[in-house]
Protein backbone atom coordinates (compact mmCIF):
# COMPACT_ATOMS: atom_id res chain seq x y z
CA UNK A 1 0.00 0.00 0.00
CA UNK A 2 3.15 2.44 0.79
CA UNK A 3 4.50 1.87 -2.63
CA UNK A 4 1.34 2.58 -4.36
CA UNK A 5 1.00 5.75 -2.69
CA UNK A 6 4.09 6.58 -4.28
CA UNK A 7 3.57 5.52 -7.68
CA UNK A 8 2.29 7.89 -10.47
CA UNK A 9 -0.55 5.89 -12.59
CA UNK A 10 1.49 5.55 -15.41
CA UNK A 11 4.15 3.71 -13.39
CA UNK A 12 1.51 1.77 -11.94
CA UNK A 13 -0.10 0.85 -15.98
CA UNK A 14 3.80 -0.52 -16.95
CA UNK A 15 4.67 -2.21 -14.44
CA UNK A 16 1.33 -4.32 -14.57
CA UNK A 17 2.35 -4.46 -18.88
CA UNK A 18 5.45 -5.93 -17.60
CA UNK A 19 4.30 -8.87 -15.28
CA UNK A 20 2.15 -9.85 -17.79
CA UNK A 21 4.06 -9.50 -20.64
CA UNK A 22 6.20 -12.69 -19.94
CA UNK A 23 3.23 -14.69 -19.47
CA UNK A 24 1.61 -13.64 -22.68
CA UNK A 25 4.98 -14.92 -24.76
CA UNK A 26 4.91 -18.21 -22.84
CA UNK A 27 1.59 -18.84 -23.72
CA UNK A 28 1.58 -17.67 -27.41
CA UNK A 29 4.45 -20.34 -27.56
CA UNK A 30 3.92 -23.66 -26.85
CA UNK A 31 3.36 -25.76 -30.03
CA UNK A 32 1.12 -28.34 -29.02
CA UNK A 33 2.56 -31.73 -30.47
CA UNK A 34 -0.42 -34.56 -30.67
CA UNK A 35 0.25 -38.67 -30.48
CA UNK A 36 -1.93 -41.38 -30.44
CA UNK A 37 -1.26 -44.71 -30.24
CA UNK A 38 -1.93 -48.00 -28.13
CA UNK A 39 -1.13 -46.93 -24.78
CA UNK A 40 -3.31 -49.93 -22.82
CA UNK A 41 -4.03 -53.30 -24.11
CA UNK A 42 -1.42 -56.31 -25.68
CA UNK A 43 -0.15 -53.98 -28.12
CA UNK A 44 0.95 -51.05 -25.37
CA UNK A 45 4.30 -51.93 -25.50
CA UNK A 46 4.83 -50.81 -28.98
CA UNK A 47 3.07 -47.26 -28.39
CA UNK A 48 5.04 -46.64 -25.31
CA UNK A 49 8.23 -47.18 -26.69
CA UNK A 50 6.81 -45.06 -29.85
CA UNK A 51 5.90 -42.09 -27.78
CA UNK A 52 9.10 -42.05 -25.33
CA UNK A 53 10.90 -41.77 -29.11
CA UNK A 54 8.65 -38.45 -29.65
CA UNK A 55 9.15 -37.46 -26.21
CA UNK A 56 13.07 -37.26 -26.29
CA UNK A 57 12.38 -35.33 -29.69
CA UNK A 58 10.53 -33.00 -27.98
CA UNK A 59 12.80 -32.49 -25.23
CA UNK A 60 15.77 -32.52 -27.82
CA UNK A 61 13.79 -29.63 -29.27
CA UNK A 62 13.81 -27.80 -26.02
CA UNK A 63 17.53 -28.45 -25.09
CA UNK A 64 18.38 -27.06 -28.52
CA UNK A 65 16.60 -24.13 -27.98
CA UNK A 66 14.85 -24.44 -31.07
CA UNK A 67 12.95 -20.97 -32.58
CA UNK A 68 9.88 -20.59 -34.23
CA UNK A 69 9.84 -16.87 -36.34
CA UNK A 70 12.23 -15.67 -34.69
CA UNK A 71 10.40 -16.69 -31.35
CA UNK A 72 11.50 -19.27 -28.49
CA UNK A 73 8.85 -22.37 -28.00
CA UNK A 74 7.89 -24.77 -26.30
CA UNK A 75 6.29 -28.19 -27.54
CA UNK A 76 3.93 -29.90 -24.93
CA UNK A 77 3.13 -33.89 -26.17
CA UNK A 78 -1.13 -34.40 -26.17
CA UNK A 79 -1.07 -38.14 -26.13
CA UNK A 80 -4.09 -40.14 -26.49
CA UNK A 81 -4.52 -43.99 -25.93
CA UNK A 82 -6.28 -45.43 -29.25
CA UNK A 83 -6.31 -48.81 -27.60
CA UNK A 84 -5.32 -50.33 -31.38
CA UNK A 85 -9.26 -49.97 -31.66
CA UNK A 86 -9.99 -48.02 -34.99
CA UNK A 87 -13.41 -46.96 -32.98
CA UNK A 88 -11.47 -45.20 -30.19
CA UNK A 89 -9.04 -44.37 -32.67
CA UNK A 90 -11.20 -42.07 -34.32
CA UNK A 91 -12.23 -40.43 -31.29
CA UNK A 92 -9.09 -39.91 -30.02
CA UNK A 93 -8.30 -38.31 -33.18
CA UNK A 94 -11.23 -36.47 -32.71
CA UNK A 95 -10.35 -35.17 -29.17
CA UNK A 96 -6.88 -33.84 -31.03
CA UNK A 97 -8.58 -31.93 -34.04
CA UNK A 98 -10.18 -30.06 -31.17
CA UNK A 99 -8.20 -29.66 -28.79
CA UNK A 100 -6.30 -27.40 -31.84
CA UNK A 101 -2.80 -29.43 -31.75
CA UNK A 102 -0.43 -28.49 -34.42
CA UNK A 103 0.57 -31.58 -35.63
CA UNK A 104 0.18 -35.31 -35.14
CA UNK A 105 2.34 -38.19 -34.73
CA UNK A 106 0.75 -41.53 -34.82
CA UNK A 107 -0.50 -44.22 -34.93
CA UNK A 108 0.77 -46.93 -34.56
CA UNK A 109 -1.53 -49.74 -36.22
CA UNK A 110 -2.46 -48.95 -39.51
CA UNK A 111 -6.33 -50.27 -38.67
CA UNK A 112 -6.05 -46.98 -36.62
CA UNK A 113 -4.31 -45.00 -38.79
CA UNK A 114 -6.27 -45.27 -41.43
CA UNK A 115 -9.81 -44.08 -40.11
CA UNK A 116 -8.04 -41.84 -38.28
CA UNK A 117 -6.14 -39.92 -41.26
CA UNK A 118 -9.09 -39.66 -43.03
CA UNK A 119 -10.41 -37.45 -40.26
CA UNK A 120 -6.90 -35.51 -40.18
CA UNK A 121 -7.62 -34.80 -43.94
CA UNK A 122 -10.69 -33.30 -43.43
CA UNK A 123 -9.32 -31.22 -40.46
CA UNK A 124 -6.49 -30.27 -42.78
CA UNK A 125 -3.98 -31.46 -39.94
CA UNK A 126 -1.17 -32.65 -41.00
CA UNK A 127 -0.34 -36.85 -39.70
CA UNK A 128 3.25 -37.73 -39.56
CA UNK A 129 2.77 -41.55 -39.33
CA UNK A 130 5.84 -43.28 -37.47
CA UNK A 131 4.62 -47.20 -37.53
CA UNK A 132 1.79 -47.94 -39.61
CA UNK A 133 2.82 -49.31 -43.25
CA UNK A 134 -0.79 -50.56 -44.54
CA UNK A 135 -0.15 -49.51 -48.55
CA UNK A 136 -3.30 -47.69 -48.51
CA UNK A 137 -2.29 -44.94 -45.77
CA UNK A 138 -0.59 -43.11 -48.66
CA UNK A 139 -2.84 -44.55 -51.57
CA UNK A 140 -5.62 -42.40 -50.99
CA UNK A 141 -4.31 -39.13 -52.28
CA UNK A 142 -4.45 -37.35 -48.83
CA UNK A 143 -2.06 -34.69 -48.86
CA UNK A 144 -1.93 -34.56 -44.82
CA UNK A 145 -0.45 -37.55 -44.26
CA UNK A 146 3.46 -38.46 -44.24
CA UNK A 147 5.63 -41.23 -43.69
CA UNK A 148 9.33 -41.75 -42.19
CA UNK A 149 8.74 -45.83 -42.40
CA UNK A 150 8.15 -47.76 -45.46
CA UNK A 151 5.11 -49.52 -46.07
CA UNK A 152 4.13 -53.10 -46.63
CA UNK A 153 4.87 -52.53 -50.18
CA UNK A 154 8.02 -52.45 -49.82
CA UNK A 155 8.68 -54.78 -46.45
CA UNK A 156 6.75 -57.86 -46.80
CA UNK A 157 7.05 -57.47 -50.68
CA UNK A 158 10.83 -57.40 -50.26
CA UNK A 159 10.06 -60.38 -47.41
CA UNK A 160 8.27 -62.16 -50.53
CA UNK A 161 10.89 -61.81 -53.04
CA UNK A 162 13.36 -62.89 -50.84
CA UNK A 163 11.37 -66.24 -49.78
CA UNK A 164 11.77 -67.51 -53.62
CA UNK A 165 14.50 -66.17 -54.66
CA UNK A 166 17.27 -66.54 -51.73
CA UNK A 167 15.69 -68.68 -49.08
CA UNK A 168 14.66 -70.49 -52.50
CA UNK A 169 11.45 -71.66 -50.41
CA UNK A 170 9.43 -73.81 -53.09
CA UNK A 171 6.00 -74.15 -50.55
CA UNK A 172 5.17 -71.24 -49.03
CA UNK A 173 2.23 -71.16 -46.53
CA UNK A 174 0.70 -67.77 -45.33
CA UNK A 175 -0.98 -67.29 -41.77
CA UNK A 176 -2.25 -63.85 -40.83
CA UNK A 177 -4.75 -61.88 -38.26
CA UNK A 178 -6.95 -60.23 -40.43
CA UNK A 179 -6.49 -56.64 -39.57
CA UNK A 180 -5.70 -53.82 -41.35
CA UNK A 181 -1.68 -54.56 -40.74
CA UNK A 182 -1.55 -58.41 -41.00
CA UNK A 183 -4.09 -59.10 -43.79
CA UNK A 184 -1.91 -56.08 -45.52
CA UNK A 185 1.43 -57.51 -45.07
CA UNK A 186 0.35 -60.84 -46.33
CA UNK A 187 -1.27 -59.51 -49.56
CA UNK A 188 1.79 -57.74 -50.49
CA UNK A 189 4.33 -60.91 -48.93
CA UNK A 190 1.88 -62.89 -51.73
CA UNK A 191 1.92 -60.85 -54.58
CA UNK A 192 5.71 -60.59 -54.06
CA UNK A 193 5.88 -64.53 -53.95
CA UNK A 194 3.71 -65.01 -57.05
CA UNK A 195 5.41 -61.97 -58.73
CA UNK A 196 8.81 -64.23 -58.14
CA UNK A 197 7.31 -67.61 -59.68
CA UNK A 198 7.21 -68.76 -56.47
CA UNK A 199 3.72 -71.17 -54.89
CA UNK A 200 1.31 -70.51 -52.41
CA UNK A 201 0.75 -73.91 -50.88
CA UNK A 202 -1.93 -72.45 -48.26
CA UNK A 203 -3.41 -69.70 -46.91
CA UNK A 204 -5.18 -69.89 -43.22
CA UNK A 205 -6.39 -66.64 -40.92
CA UNK A 206 -6.60 -65.76 -37.49
CA UNK A 207 -7.87 -62.69 -35.34
CA UNK A 208 -5.58 -60.66 -33.63
CA UNK A 209 -7.60 -62.03 -30.24
CA UNK A 210 -6.63 -65.32 -30.84
CA UNK A 211 -4.00 -67.82 -28.48
CA UNK A 212 -5.11 -70.97 -30.33
CA UNK A 213 -3.41 -71.41 -33.55
CA UNK A 214 -3.50 -75.10 -33.75
CA UNK A 215 -6.27 -75.81 -36.84
CA UNK A 216 -4.65 -73.25 -39.10
CA UNK A 217 -1.48 -75.19 -38.94
CA UNK A 218 -2.89 -78.63 -38.78
CA UNK A 219 -3.71 -77.32 -42.55
CA UNK A 220 -0.43 -75.83 -43.04
CA UNK A 221 1.12 -79.06 -41.32
CA UNK A 222 -0.86 -81.38 -43.93
CA UNK A 223 0.32 -79.48 -46.88
CA UNK A 224 3.94 -79.72 -46.22
CA UNK A 225 5.13 -75.98 -46.25
CA UNK A 226 8.94 -75.32 -46.21
CA UNK A 227 8.68 -71.83 -45.22
CA UNK A 228 5.22 -69.79 -43.61
CA UNK A 229 5.20 -66.01 -43.67
CA UNK A 230 3.16 -65.08 -40.43
CA UNK A 231 1.27 -61.59 -40.91
CA UNK A 232 0.60 -60.76 -36.91
CA UNK A 233 1.82 -58.66 -34.03
CA UNK A 234 3.04 -60.23 -30.82
CA UNK A 235 1.87 -61.47 -29.19
CA UNK A 236 -0.12 -63.89 -31.93
CA UNK A 237 3.20 -63.89 -33.67
CA UNK A 238 4.66 -65.38 -31.15
CA UNK A 239 1.71 -67.99 -30.33
CA UNK A 240 2.23 -69.42 -33.52
CA UNK A 241 5.97 -69.69 -33.23
CA UNK A 242 5.46 -71.71 -29.96
CA UNK A 243 2.79 -73.88 -31.64
CA UNK A 244 4.32 -74.48 -34.65
CA UNK A 245 7.17 -76.11 -32.24
CA UNK A 246 4.40 -77.81 -30.68
CA UNK A 247 2.91 -79.45 -33.98
CA UNK A 248 6.28 -80.10 -34.92
CA UNK A 249 6.05 -78.21 -37.53
CA UNK A 250 9.65 -77.67 -39.26
CA UNK A 251 9.18 -75.06 -41.88
CA UNK A 252 11.15 -71.76 -41.80
CA UNK A 253 9.04 -69.22 -39.85
CA UNK A 254 8.99 -65.23 -40.97
CA UNK A 255 7.24 -62.78 -39.58
CA UNK A 256 6.51 -59.43 -40.93
CA UNK A 257 6.79 -56.18 -39.56
CA UNK A 258 6.02 -55.73 -35.27
CA UNK A 259 8.13 -59.24 -34.86
CA UNK A 260 11.82 -58.30 -34.69
CA UNK A 261 12.05 -57.15 -30.76
CA UNK A 262 12.54 -58.69 -27.26
CA UNK A 263 8.81 -59.13 -26.50
CA UNK A 264 8.79 -61.49 -29.32
CA UNK A 265 11.87 -63.65 -27.65
CA UNK A 266 10.36 -63.96 -24.38
CA UNK A 267 7.17 -64.59 -25.57
CA UNK A 268 8.13 -67.43 -27.67
CA UNK A 269 10.64 -68.79 -25.51
CA UNK A 270 13.61 -71.07 -26.85
CA UNK A 271 11.39 -72.35 -29.99
CA UNK A 272 12.42 -68.45 -31.27
CA UNK A 273 15.50 -69.80 -32.39
CA UNK A 274 15.94 -69.80 -36.13
CA UNK A 275 12.88 -67.53 -36.43
CA UNK A 276 13.32 -64.55 -39.33
CA UNK A 277 11.95 -61.36 -39.70
CA UNK A 278 11.47 -58.35 -41.93
CA UNK A 279 11.69 -54.89 -40.21
CA UNK A 280 11.58 -51.44 -41.90
CA UNK A 281 14.86 -49.42 -42.56
CA UNK A 282 17.93 -50.26 -41.40
CA UNK A 283 19.74 -51.62 -38.20
CA UNK A 284 19.49 -49.12 -35.56
CA UNK A 285 23.27 -50.11 -34.18
CA UNK A 286 24.25 -49.74 -37.93
CA UNK A 287 24.95 -46.29 -38.14
CA UNK A 288 26.80 -44.29 -34.96
CA UNK A 289 23.58 -41.78 -34.90
CA UNK A 290 21.80 -44.95 -34.50
CA UNK A 291 24.48 -46.35 -31.76
CA UNK A 292 24.00 -42.73 -30.03
CA UNK A 293 20.32 -42.83 -30.26
CA UNK A 294 20.05 -46.58 -28.74
CA UNK A 295 22.27 -45.33 -25.79
CA UNK A 296 20.55 -42.14 -24.72
CA UNK A 297 17.02 -43.64 -24.84
CA UNK A 298 18.33 -46.31 -22.66
CA UNK A 299 19.52 -43.85 -20.18
CA UNK A 300 16.48 -42.12 -20.44
CA UNK A 301 14.18 -44.37 -19.94
CA UNK A 302 15.96 -47.23 -18.46
CA UNK A 303 14.77 -49.89 -21.39
CA UNK A 304 16.14 -50.44 -24.65
CA UNK A 305 14.50 -49.36 -27.62
CA UNK A 306 11.31 -51.76 -28.25
CA UNK A 307 10.86 -51.33 -31.76
CA UNK A 308 9.29 -48.15 -33.28
CA UNK A 309 10.65 -45.04 -31.03
CA UNK A 310 13.69 -43.60 -33.46
CA UNK A 311 10.57 -43.80 -36.06
CA UNK A 312 8.73 -41.60 -33.30
CA UNK A 313 11.70 -39.46 -32.88
CA UNK A 314 12.36 -38.43 -36.74
CA UNK A 315 8.70 -37.94 -36.74
CA UNK A 316 8.45 -35.37 -34.28
CA UNK A 317 11.47 -33.56 -35.82
CA UNK A 318 10.37 -33.69 -39.62
CA UNK A 319 7.27 -31.77 -38.28
CA UNK A 320 9.67 -29.31 -35.86
CA UNK A 321 11.59 -28.62 -38.82
CA UNK A 322 9.08 -28.06 -41.40
CA UNK A 323 7.72 -25.37 -39.03
CA UNK A 324 10.78 -23.99 -38.40
CA UNK A 325 11.00 -23.91 -42.42
CA UNK A 326 7.99 -21.91 -42.54
CA UNK A 327 8.05 -19.90 -39.82
CA UNK A 328 4.81 -20.68 -38.47
CA UNK A 329 3.12 -23.80 -36.72
CA UNK A 330 -0.32 -23.33 -38.49
CA UNK A 331 -0.60 -26.58 -40.29
CA UNK A 332 -1.70 -24.63 -43.53
CA UNK A 333 1.66 -22.55 -43.25
CA UNK A 334 4.04 -25.33 -42.41
CA UNK A 335 2.43 -28.30 -45.08
CA UNK A 336 4.14 -27.28 -48.27
CA UNK A 337 7.49 -27.43 -46.50
CA UNK A 338 6.82 -30.47 -44.61
CA UNK A 339 6.16 -31.91 -48.01
CA UNK A 340 9.67 -30.94 -49.31
CA UNK A 341 11.56 -31.66 -46.46
CA UNK A 342 14.72 -33.14 -46.85
CA UNK A 343 16.85 -34.52 -43.48
CA UNK A 344 18.98 -37.25 -42.33
CA UNK A 345 17.05 -38.76 -39.17
CA UNK A 346 18.07 -41.70 -36.70
CA UNK A 347 16.05 -44.16 -39.40
CA UNK A 348 17.70 -42.87 -42.59
CA UNK A 349 17.07 -40.17 -45.04
CA UNK A 350 13.69 -38.59 -44.95
CA UNK A 351 11.71 -37.39 -48.14
CA UNK A 352 8.50 -38.38 -49.21
CA UNK A 353 6.98 -38.65 -52.45
CA UNK A 354 3.97 -37.27 -53.96
CA UNK A 355 2.09 -39.14 -52.27
CA UNK A 356 3.48 -38.98 -48.67
CA UNK A 357 5.06 -42.32 -48.76
CA UNK A 358 8.89 -42.62 -47.70
CA UNK A 359 11.49 -42.24 -50.77
CA UNK A 360 13.93 -44.20 -51.12
CA UNK A 361 12.70 -47.09 -48.16
CA UNK A 362 14.84 -49.85 -47.64
CA UNK A 363 14.02 -53.56 -45.35
CA UNK A 364 16.62 -55.50 -43.14
CA UNK A 365 15.52 -59.23 -42.36
CA UNK A 366 16.82 -60.87 -39.22
CA UNK A 367 16.90 -63.86 -37.86
CA UNK A 368 17.07 -65.17 -33.72
CA UNK A 369 20.48 -66.88 -33.24
CA UNK A 370 21.47 -67.30 -29.47
CA UNK A 371 18.65 -66.18 -28.28
CA UNK A 372 19.39 -62.82 -30.12
CA UNK A 373 17.38 -61.26 -33.74
CA UNK A 374 20.83 -60.66 -35.15
CA UNK A 375 21.30 -59.02 -38.54
CA UNK A 376 21.03 -60.91 -41.86
CA UNK A 377 20.50 -58.49 -44.44
CA UNK A 378 19.52 -54.69 -45.86
CA UNK A 379 17.53 -54.85 -49.09
CA UNK A 380 16.93 -51.15 -50.76
CA UNK A 381 13.94 -50.51 -53.02
CA UNK A 382 12.01 -53.24 -54.45
N1 LIG B 1 3.89 -51.72 -39.24
C1 LIG B 1 4.08 -52.48 -38.09
C2 LIG B 1 2.87 -52.63 -37.24
C3 LIG B 1 1.93 -51.54 -37.13
C4 LIG B 1 0.85 -51.57 -38.17
O1 LIG B 1 1.10 -51.21 -39.31
O2 LIG B 1 -0.28 -51.91 -37.83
Amino acid sequence: MRFAKTLSPIAVAVGALLAVAPLASRAQSVVKVGFAAPLSGPNANYGKDLENGVKMALEDAKAQGVKINGQPVSFELVAEDDQADPRVGVQVAQKLVDEGVSVVVGHFNSGTTIPASDLYEKAGLPDIDPAATNPVISGRGFKNIFMVISSDAQNAGTAGAYAVTTTKAKRIAVIDDRTAFGQGEADEFVKAVKAHGGEIIDREYTTNQATDFKTQLTNIKSKNPDLIFVGALNPQAAGIMKQMSQLGIKAQYVGGGGVKDVDFIKLAGDVSEGAMAWEYGRPLDSTPVGAKFAERFKQKYGDDVLSYAPFGYDAAWAAIKAMQAANSTKPGDYRAKLQNISFDGITGHIEYNANGSLKNGSSTVYQVKNGQWVTVKTVSGL
